[in-house]
């Protein structure tokens, strides 16, 4: 039985581009879906603004709401940007600008690892339709901001795909409705693999593939279950051709696929809601049963029949999914909920999502704190693939009040991650998991993607930025700073205050 971490356990934070980066219209980057999403709050969703065919400007929902009359954009729309809306992906946190400042304070941290998204139409500002040429600046940013990395020992994990489509694709293929998608981000695999390929051996394709929906995550016109299916099935067919890409390119690289697997528990011992949360988990699972095991799983024939939907597969599509499985399962664990009979959704969650836990404390967005559920939630994962998992995101989104220097005193997010990180080493010592390594989100505060805010913050690192986008961008170490330090020094051994 293994009594700690292993040594080489990759200790590090997450961010990606269309919430941290910015710089959306420097160096040669074309636009990407993201770039239409305005600011929202709680109880104001973020929308996207668009033009129609016969140029009228309209806004439509970001987050589909099931009802295909509301969500389907008409065909010859595109993205617009309006000069009048603030929209938080344009300049993010502007880690374009102060990449070098923001690697030096997670090298100072001890990071071992440091997960970050590619804007595709950075590197093709088309999507890498054909003949294309890639944009060298583009390239060339991402290839600095790797080699600063190395300068502090930090390994790049690297997303292909974080919530943004290029805008062209969204508006020539319908995005990863059209098949032509999968072509383009093919290209762009090989480019990168084949630029870093000294310096990323870590990889991730497609994130959270399971709470994707709509024209703001895969550049879709409609919502519906069809089309999301069927743009789910290409995106199988790319992760997969992307795993063997890498492997040829980069033969001792690491590629994963990336699945939102916060658990689920049935709300009580009635047998129906104890299949219920079964099969409501398979929402979830079916994504990295196919991509670990490299099949549709046999409960998938009842799990589309009940929604009315056929996937149309291209002869060989199954033999390529079998063929290149990936080679470890990465999870965002953020929240458990509660399953039971009486829950109505009106739009598919990717089995995220159900009823609020009462045994368990909320953070002020709702989302239940359960450290006990991340190690539920690592077992069932190994116990079901055997195969490595790495935590990619884990954390705790709060208002934070800073004193007149910036510094925060965030005590309950040292204990929020202390709790989870008791739970992660139990998973490791006593439940045998094979676990790659630990990022949670957000390691530097930036863009809310669900409400577009600032003040939901995660960081270990403070930046003075307000919901509107105002603010000096500053950067400060909150007091979970060093707490993280220690922890990172000690290999997950001291985790006292
Ligand atoms: C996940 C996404 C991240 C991140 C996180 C926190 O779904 O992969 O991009 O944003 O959730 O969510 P939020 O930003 O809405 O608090």
């Amino acid at each position: 039985m293994k009594k700690t971490f292993p040594e080489n356990f990759l200790w590090g934070g997450a961010t990606a581009a269309n919430q941290y980066e910015g710089g959306y219209n420097e160096g040669g980057r074309g636009l990407a879906t993201s770039d239409f999403i305005t600011n929202g709050s709680a109880d104001r969703p973020r929308k996207i603004t668009i033009r129609l065919k016969d140029g009228t400007k309209t806004m439509v929902n970001r987050r589909p709401t099931g009802d295909p009359k509301i969500d389907t954009i008409p065909e010859g729309t595109s993205g617009y940007i309006d000069e009048n809306v603030y929209y938080p992906s344009h300049n993010a946190v502007d880690f374009y600008h102060h990449y070098k400042e923001d690697i030096a304070l997670f090298g100072e941290m001890g990071f071992k690892c440091f997960r970050l998204s590619l804007s595709w139409s950075r590197i093709f500002p088309k999507g890498g339709i054909e003949g294309e040429q890639p944009n060298e600046e583009g390239l060339k940013f991402y290839e600095d901001v790797f080699k600063e990395c190395k300068k502090y020992n930090i390994e790049p994990l690297v997303t292909l795909y974080h919530f943004e489509t290029p805008a062209y694709l969204a508006e020539h293929f319908n995005g990863w409705g059209g098949r032509e998608t999968i072509d383009c981000f093919l290209r762009m695999c090989k480019e990168v693999f084949t630029r870093y390929k000294d310096l990323v051996k870590y990889w991730i394709t497609i994130n959270e593939i399971n709470v994707l929906n709509g024209y703001a995550f895969m550049g879709t016109r409609e919502a519906t279950a069809q089309v999301r299916y069927q743009a789910k099935h290409h995106m199988f067919v790319a992760s997969a051709l992307a795993n063997k890409l890498c492997h040829e390119i980069i033969p001792d690289a690491k590629i994963g696929c990336m699945v939102a697997l916060s658990c689920i528990y049935p709300k009580d011992c009635k047998p129906e809601n104890a299949f219920g949360a079964l099969d409501y988990r398979r929402g979830a699972l079916i994504y990295s049963d196919i991509m670990m095991r490299g099949y549709y799983p046999s409960y998938s024939g009842h799990f589309f029949e009940e929604m009315g939907v056929t996937i149309k597969k291209e002869p060989g599509d199954d033999e390529i999914i079998k063929a290149y499985p990936s080679d470890f399962l990465a999870f965002s664990y953020y929240r458990s909920s509660v399953y039971h009979t009486e829950i109505v959704q009106n739009t598919d969650t990717g089995g995220q999502m159900g009823d609020v836990n009462p045994f368990v404390e909320k953070t002020e967005w709702g989302w239940a704190i359960d450290p006990v559920g991340l190690r539920y939630t690592l077992s069932e994962l190994y116990d079901r693939y055997q195969k490595p998992l790495f935590i990619v995101e884990n954390g705790m989104g709060t208002i934070d009040k800073p004193d007149e220097n910036g510094y925060v005193e965030d005590d309950y997010r040292i204990q929020y991650f202390r709790d989870h990180i008791v739970e992660m080493k139990k998973a490791v010592t006593l439940d045998g998991v094979d676990l790659m390594g630990y990022t949670p989100w957000g390691c530097i505060d930036l863009v809310s993607a669900g409400t577009g805010e600032m003040k939901k913050r995660y960081g270990f690192i403070y930046v003075d930025m307000d919901d509107e986008g105002n603010g000096t961008l500053k950067r400060t170490k909150k007091k979970s700073f060093d707490w993280y330090k220690k922890v990172i020094a000690t290999n997950g051994e001291d985790l006292s205050f």
